[in-house]
């Protein structure tokens, strides 16, 4: 029986915002298996603002997305069908397939996702990418201690909204911003954050000022742009600047010229240090546990934002840059 692969692939590198011309929609037959194979059903695709990078030219740990190259990403499924003894019908796995409806597979990068555990989305949000990125990012290279404030830009996302939360079981004061006033809400209101305000409203500094009182000793940072400015002159001595990522200038061409503040860097004695989540993949079931224990204690909680069908995976990419997703953006493809 021929089974057709239902793949969104690269039109066009994106100059500037992202937009419907730079994808297609792509329908190819999927071939037979050999054995050794299984192909596997997506249920759920992921989409992250990291993939902006993977579109352009830019060389990187792992070469860019080729013209016509289906668009790579993290991706949960089901194995229908298997010529693998060590794979069997039914069981479901997190792997990289990207945003296609079907994947043939051989066991290589790919890791089971056990649906007893959790709704198996969460094997791409709270508990997968983002969640290690929060966890290692706040609490390795932020290192909050208790009491002190901990300002996160980009709040109600899948990072950042986990990083307030996080920072509150240890202890500290925790402030963030996002894009719109129904975000403050859910910060203030469900993610347990003592402050929030909306960086699209005018004066960012009287609102980080009011947002925090004290100053602040770690900034977890996934916008940059204006809003990192204004936090640079609010730091305080011994602060940590957790560069976590910089969607603000994702869709720039050139580099933005901004003021030059490194000065308070040696004013406040203070460290601004990137990482890049994969650093720690050798501590990721640490990291998994610990959420999940979390979760089960109702200490924390996550939020979702699902897309349904493939040929929309497009658009929940774009919304990223708009700002529509709080918490994980998702794309369900088939129900699980
Ligand atoms: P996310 O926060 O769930 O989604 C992106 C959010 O960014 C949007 O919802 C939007 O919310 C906000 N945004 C978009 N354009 C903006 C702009 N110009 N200024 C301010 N905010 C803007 O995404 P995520 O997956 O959790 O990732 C968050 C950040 O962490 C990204 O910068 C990502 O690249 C980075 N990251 C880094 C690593 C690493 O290893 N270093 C790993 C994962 C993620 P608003 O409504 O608030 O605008
Ligand atoms: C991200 C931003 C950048 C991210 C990874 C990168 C996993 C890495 C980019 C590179 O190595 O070029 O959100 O998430």
């Amino acid at each position: 029986m021929s089974r057709i692969n239902r793949q969104i692939v690269l039109a066009a590198r994106p100059q500037g915002a992202p937009k419907d011309s730079d994808f297609r929609l792509a329908e190819t037959e999927i071939p037979a298996l050999a054995d050794g194979q299984f192909l596997v059903e997506t249920n759920y695709i992921s989409v992250d603002p990291y993939m902006r990078g993977r579109m352009t030219e830019a060389k990187s740990y792992v070469p860019p997305i080729p013209l016509g190259g289906v668009i790579e990403g993290g991706a949960v499924g089901t194995v229908v069908e298997s010529k693998h003894a060590a794979y069997k019908e039914g069981e479901v796995f997190l792997g990289n397939w990207g945003w296609q409806g079907y994947a043939v597979l051989d066991g290589r990068g790919i890791e089971k996702v056990d649906p007893d555990l959790a709704p198996i989305s969460t094997a791409l949000g709270v508990l997968g990418m983002p969640g290690m990125t929060a966890y290692f990012g706040l609490l390795d290279v932020g290192q909050p201690k208790q009491g002190e404030t901990v300002f996160v830009s980009g709040a109600a996302g899948a990072v950042g909204s986990l990083v307030g939360q996080i920072a509150k079981i240890k202890g500290c004061r925790v402030a963030g911003s996002a894009g719109s006033d129904e975000k403050v809400d859910y910060l203030l209101n469900e993610a347990g954050f003592d402050a929030a305000f909306n960086y699209r409203d005018a004066d960012l500094g009287a609102k980080l000022d009011e947002a925090c009182p004290q100053g602040i000793d770690v900034y977890f940072d996934n916008v940059g742009g204006p809003l990192t400015d204004a936090v640079f002159t609010r730091i305080n001595i011994k602060a940590r600047i957790v560069v976590c990522g910089q969607i603000d200038q994702y869709n720039n061409a050139g580099a933005s010229k901004g003021p030059r503040l490194l000065w308070h860097l040696i004013v406040k004695r203070a460290r601004a240090e990137g990482f890049l989540v994969f650093e720690f993949a050798q501590r990721y079931a640490e990291g998994r546990q610990q959420i999940a224990q979390w979760l089960r204690e109702s200490k924390i909680s996550y939020r979702e934002t699902v897309v349904d069908g493939i040929e929309n995976a497009p658009r929940a990419f774009m919304g990223l840059f708009e700002g529509e997703n709080t918490g994980k953006m998702l794309v369900r493809v088939k129900e699980a």
